[in-house]
C-alpha cells in the first residue's frame, strides 16, 4: 500500500462518537436569542443596561417549547447569558441577572422554565454561554474572568438537570479600555467533562464545527473528516471562508484528522434578536426549505434561532412561517418513491448488497469491495415514479467516502442527468425538475476506499411559491436623483462613492486603507425629503465594517447639527444583513445626509460600504 492509500484508508475510516451521531440525527435544532437586547432594540447589548428594563409581560418558554416541537425541532440552545452579560438565570455570581429584573418580581429563572418545558416535550435542552462579556467587571483580568465563567458554568451544568449541548461563541471584544481577555478553552472542556461527560460541545468546541457563515449556506463539499491541525480556535476562524476543507489535498500527513462536521447557524430573521421592524422579514417557508436542503440535506444540521419579542413569546409571523416550514418539509418526504425498487449494484463486497439501501435499517447498508472507488447502482421502480428530488445517506459509522456522484433517470429509453454533487455524508438532498420515469441510476465517480450507502430516497415535493425579495431591498428614494456629496476618500477607482447609490450588494466603496478616523461620507438626496431612518448594506464580501457611527442630516448640506442616531452596528462580520435604523424623530426637508464612522471592527484601518439609502416617512 502506497503512503497515499494509507491516508487515504485512515481518512476513509474516521467515524462520529455516540453524541456526535445522536446530534447528527437530530437534524433540526433551535437557537433562542434572548436578553436584554428584545428591550434595547440592539444586536449586542454593552453591558450597561439595567436589569430593570428585562420585563417580558408574558413570558412563555413553554410556547417556545410547544413551537419548535410541533415543527420538529429536537433540541433547543438558549442564550443564557449573551455578550451583555445579563443572565437569564438568578446566577449568584453576579448581580446583572433576572434576579434583579422586576420581572416575577426577581423571582423567575428562565433557564428553568425553558429547561423544564423541553423536558415535558422530550425536547433536549442546550447552553450558549457567551464567553465574552460586556458587564462583568473582572472580564480581561484572565484568571479572575475564567473563574468566574466557570462558576457560572458550573451553576448551569448542576441545576437544569441534563444539558446536551454547550454552545460557545469565540468573541473576544476587548473593552474600550482595551482589556484583552484571553478564554481558558481547555479548562472550559475539562469543566464541561466532569460534570456533564455526554454534552456535546459546539462552535468553538471539540464535536461540532461552525459552518462559517450565519446565512444558512454551506460548502459544495461539506465534509465530516477534517485535518484539524490547529487549535479548535483558530480552526473555526481561519477555517470559516475557505471552500475545499475536506478534499484529498487538505489531509496533511493524517495525524490530525477528526471527525467533525458542520453545523449551519442562522437567524430566521435578519439579525438574532427580536426588533420590531424586522416583524415582515421573518424567512419565507420556501426559504426555510432552501437552508433545510443547505443544511440537513447537505451533510449539516440546522440549528435556526427564532427570538422571542418584548412579550416573551414568539411573534405570530416566525409561528406561522416555522409551521407552513414543517408542513411542506414532512410533505415531501412523507413518500418515498423508491421503496418498492429493485436495487442492482455493478459491484458489491459479499454481504453488503444492494438490496440493504432499500431495506428501510439505517444500520444495514450496500458497500463496494475494499479500493473500489466507483460504482453505479440502478433502480427499477417496475412501474414509473414522478419525483423531484433525491436523498441519500452513507453508512457514516463506516467513515465519510463519496467524493463526487450523479443521478440519471431513463426517460424514453434515454440516460438523462437529473442531478449531481459531491460528498454525501450522513444526508444529501437535491432538488430538481420534476421527471416521471422508473429507471434510475446513481453513478458514484469517486470516492475514498470504499463507499457506502445506507438509504436511497426520491420524494415529490409540492412546487412551493417563489417569495418576493425583502423588502429592504428595495428601499425609499429614486436612486437617480442621489448622488453623493463628499466621501472621506474617493480615489480607489475599483471603490467609488457612487458604488453606494447603485442598488447592488457586490459593489461598494471605501476608504482608503491606512487614513485615521473618523471617515463619513455625505450623500445629496436631490431634493427635500421627510425621513424617519436609513438603512446601511455593509460591505457582502469580506471586511471593512463601521462599529461606532454617527448619522447627520442637513437642510443645506453645510450645518449638520448634533448626529440624529448613534451607536454600534453589532455582529457585521458574522452577519452582514442590512441595518435599518430608525430616528427618535421624523427628520423633515432633509436634502443631506451624512454618515460618520468612528471606529471599524477587527480594528481594519478603513471602511467598506455596499449600500445606504434613506426610509422616508410613509
Ligand atoms: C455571533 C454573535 O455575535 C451573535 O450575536 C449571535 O449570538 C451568533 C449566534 O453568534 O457570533
Amino acid at each position: 500500500m502506497t503512503m497515499d492509500k494509507s491516508l487515504i484508508y485512515k481518512a476513509a475510516h474516521i467515524a462520529p462518537s455516540a453524541r456526535q451521531l445522536a446530534w447528527q440525527e437530530m437534524e433540526l435544532t433551535a437557537f433562542v436569542h434572548y436578553t436584554v437586547n428584545a428591550f434595547t432594540d440592539k444586536e449586542w447589548g454593552d453591558g450597561s443596561e439595567s436589569p430593570s428594563i428585562f420585563n417580558p409581560s408574558d413570558c412563555s418558554p413553554r410556547q417556545w417549547a410547544e413551537v419548535c416541537g410541533s415543527a420538529g425541532f429536537k433540541m433547543i440552545i438558549l442564550t443564557c447569558k449573551h455578550h451583555d452579560g445579563f443572565c437569564l438565570w438568578p446566577s449568584k455570581y453576579t448581580e446583572h441577572s433576572v434576579k434583579n429584573s422586576p420581572w416575577k418580581n426577581g423571582k423567575g429563572d428562565v433557564v428553568r422554565e425553558l429547561s423544564d418545558a423541553c423536558r415535558e416535550r422530550n425536547i433536549k435542552f442546550g447552553v450558549y454561554l457567551s464567553p465574552w462579556d460586556r458587564h462583568e467587571p473582572s472580564y480581561g483580568d484572565s484568571p479572575v474572568y475564567n473563574q468566574y465563567f466557570k462558576n457560572q458554568l458550573t451553576e448551569l451544568l448542576t441545576n437544569y438537570g441534563r444539558i446536551e449541548c454547550l454552545w460557545f461563541d469565540g468573541a473576544c471584544g476587548e473593552g474600550p479600555n482595551g482589556k484583552r481577555q484571553e478564554y481558558d478553552w481547555d479548562g472550559y472542556y475539562k469543566l464541561i467533562n466532569q460534570l456533564q461527560p455526554d454534552a456535546l460541545i459546539s462552535d468553538i468546541g471539540p464535536d461540532v464545527r461552525w459552518c462559517g457563515n450565519e446565512a444558512g449556506k454551506s460548502r459544495a463539499a461539506e465534509w465530516s473528516v477534517l485535518n484539524v491541525n490547529k487549535s479548535i480556535l483558530a480552526f473555526n476562524y481561519e477555517n470559516c471562508i475557505t471552500e475545499n476543507i475536506g478534499g484529498r489535498d487538505t489531509l496533511g500527513d493524517g495525524s490530525c484528522l477528526k471527525w467533525y462536521p458542520a453545523e449551519v447557524d442562522t437567524s430566521i430573521r435578519p439579525g438574532w434578536f427580536y426588533h420590531r421592524s424586522e416583524d415582515d422579514e421573518v424567512k419565507s417557508p420556501a426559504k426555510l426549505m432552501d437552508i433545510y436542503f443547505n443544511s440537513v440535506g447537505h451533510n449539516g444540521v440546522l440549528l435556526l434561532n427564532i427570538p422571542p419579542d418584548k412579550r416573551g413569546r414568539f411573534h405570530e409571523n416566525d409561528v406561522k412561517n416555522l409551521l407552513e416550514f414543517n408542513r411542506l418539509r414532512q410533505n415531501g418526504c412523507e413518500e418515498n418513491l423508491a421503496s418498492g425498487a429493485r436495487a442492482e449494484a455493478s459491484v458489491e463486497r459479499e454481504g453488503f448488497a444492494a438490496s440493504k439501501i432499500l431495506d428501510g435499517n439505517k444500520n444495514s447498508f450496500w458497500q463496494t469491495p475494499p479500493w473500489h472507488e466507483s460504482a453505479e447502482i440502478n433502480f427499477d421502480f417496475g412501474t414509473p415514479q414522478t419525483f423531484n428530488c433525491v436523498m441519500l445517506q452513507e453508512h457514516i459509522c463506516s467513515g465519510q467516502r463519496i467524493e463526487k456522484y450523479s443521478l440519471h433517470a431513463q426517460v424514453d429509453g434515454k440516460w438523462q442527468t437529473l442531478t449531481s454533487g459531491f460528498t454525501v455524508g450522513y444526508k444529501e438532498m437535491r432538488r430538481f425538475d420534476q421527471i416521471t420515469a422508473s429507471k434510475v441510476k446513481l453513478v458514484i465517480h469517486e470516492s475514498r476506499y470504499s463507499p457506502t450507502l445506507s438509504n436511497f430516497a426520491l420524494y415529490l415535493f409540492p412546487e412551493i411559491k417563489e417569495e418576493a425579495a425583502i423588502k429592504t431591498e428595495t428601499p425609499g428614494l429614486a436612486r437617480q436623483a442621489q448622488k453623493i456629496l463628499r466621501a472621506a476618500s474617493e480615489n480607489l477607482p475599483e471603490f467609488p462613492a457612487a458604488n453606494l447609490l447603485d442598488g447592488s450588494r457586490d459593489t461598494c466603496w471605501s476608504s482608503k486603507p491606512g487614513e485615521t478616523m473618523p471617515q463619513f461620507v455625505q450623500i445629496d438626496l436631490g431634493e427635500p425629503r421627510d425621513i424617519q431612518g436609513f438603512l446601511m448594506l455593509p460591505n457582502q464580501h469580506g471586511g471593512g465594517h463601521i462599529f461606532d457611527y454617527e448619522f447627520y442630516v442637513s437642510r443645506n448640506g453645510s450645518e449638520w447639527g448634533r448626529p440624529v442616531a448613534a451607536g454600534q452596528f453589532s455582529n457585521l462580520v458574522n452577519n452582514p444583513v442590512y441595518q435599518k435604523i430608525y430616528f427618535d424623530e421624523p427628520q423633515r426637508g432633509i436634502r443631506f445626509i451624512c454618515l460618520k464612522a468612528l471606529t471599524a471592527s477587527e480594528n481594519y484601518d478603513h471602511i467598506k460600504i455596499a449600500d445606504l439609502n434613506v426610509i422616508p416617512v410613509k
